[in-house]
């Protein structure tokens, strides 16, 4: 509706997605909501959209539509909100911010702004990019034309010195069969039928997952941020290990992210800028 969609969460949702990009048993604050510290990781802000509804459906406004050809090209996040809610009601209003004719695939930016039903004060704000092959062609703008937030259409690029950090993460061959239950059921993610008609021999894993842990090796060597962006530049599966290299520039930093067994960028273009006095987590 045009005042939004509902979605609760509670602590069992940030547990969940605690776990579901890697947290331990021993890392109590992430999965224990007695501990004093108890936080979602810094990228949750992308869960409470992603279980309510787009205001407008695909087929609608790019060529010969497949799902199968879906794929997650960028994300942007703001946190509005400080510390992070461990739980609440939120209210999340989309809206289509910009359709791109790439001729040979489709590019639709939509933006969601997550509110707390009672307070009416804003949480989060994304804007996601799908990249659509093959749904090119109808005659839309092939560049952009819709205003965007400064962050989101950042070029963050790293410099040529050596990175300040670099984390090293294997996902587990399980990775997307637990990501998936945050409320992205595409079945990319687990049907094998499924991801082979979109030219993959396995299920790939969620672009929100590799964002997820991207964003938790950030917390954890700069701490705090207000905002991340990200380009998912290649495909990862389940199982692979991701390399972050992150590089702080002033109040940003700069990462991106391979995946080490194929030395294939997974991550580019990527950036966050960091809360004033943030310091390093975990
Ligand atoms: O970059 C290629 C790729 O494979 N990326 C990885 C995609 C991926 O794995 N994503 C995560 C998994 S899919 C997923 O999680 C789906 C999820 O369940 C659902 C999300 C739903 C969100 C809900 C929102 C409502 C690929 C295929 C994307 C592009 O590669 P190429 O075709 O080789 O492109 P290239 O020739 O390099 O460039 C062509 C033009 O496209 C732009 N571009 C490239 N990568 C992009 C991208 N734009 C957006 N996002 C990307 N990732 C290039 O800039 C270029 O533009 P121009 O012609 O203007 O220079």
């Amino acid at each position: 509706t045009a005042e939004g969609t509902p979605f609760d969460y509670t602590d069992r949702d940030v547990i969940l997605y605690n776990i579901s990009l890697g947290a331990k048993r021993t890392d109590l604050p992430f999965v224990y909501e007695n501990n004093e510290d108890f936080q979602p990781f810094p990228t949750f802000g992308v869960v409470p959209w992603f279980n309510t509804q787009t205001p407008f459906n695909l087929d609608d406004i790019v060529a010969n539509f497949s799902p199968m050809m879906l794929l997650h090209g960028e994300q942007y996040l703001e946190i509005r909100k400080f510390p992070i809610p461990t739980a609440a009601k939120t209210i999340n209003v989309p809206k289509l911010v910009d359709v791109i004719d790439k001729g040979n695939a489709a590019v639709v930016v939509s933006g969601f702004t997550t509110k707390d039903a009672r307070t009416g004060e804003d949480l989060f704000y994304n804007e996601s990019t799908i990249f659509i092959r093959g749904s090119g062609g109808f005659g839309g703008s092939p560049k952009p034309t819709a205003a965007r937030p400064k962050g989101a259409i950042a070029a963050y690029q790293p410099p040529k010195r050596q990175p300040d950090a670099v984390v090293e993460e294997k996902t587990s061959e399980d990775q997307a069969a637990l990501y998936r239950l945050n409320g992205d059921r595409n079945p990319l993610h687990i049907d094998p039928e499924f991801s082979k008609v979109g030219g993959f021999k396995t299920p790939i894993l969620h672009g929100l997952c590799s964002l997820g842990i991207c964003g938790k090796h950030v917390y954890q060597k700069f701490g705090a941020f207000k905002s991340l962006k990200v380009r998912f530049a290649g495909v990862v599966l389940p199982g692979q290990t991701l390399r972050t290299s992150l590089w702080k520039e002033g109040n940003s930093v700069v990462f991106q992210a391979i995946v080490v067994e194929t030395g294939k960028p997974a991550i580019s273009g990527a950036g966050v800028e960091l809360v004033e006095g943030a310091k390093a987590k975990l």
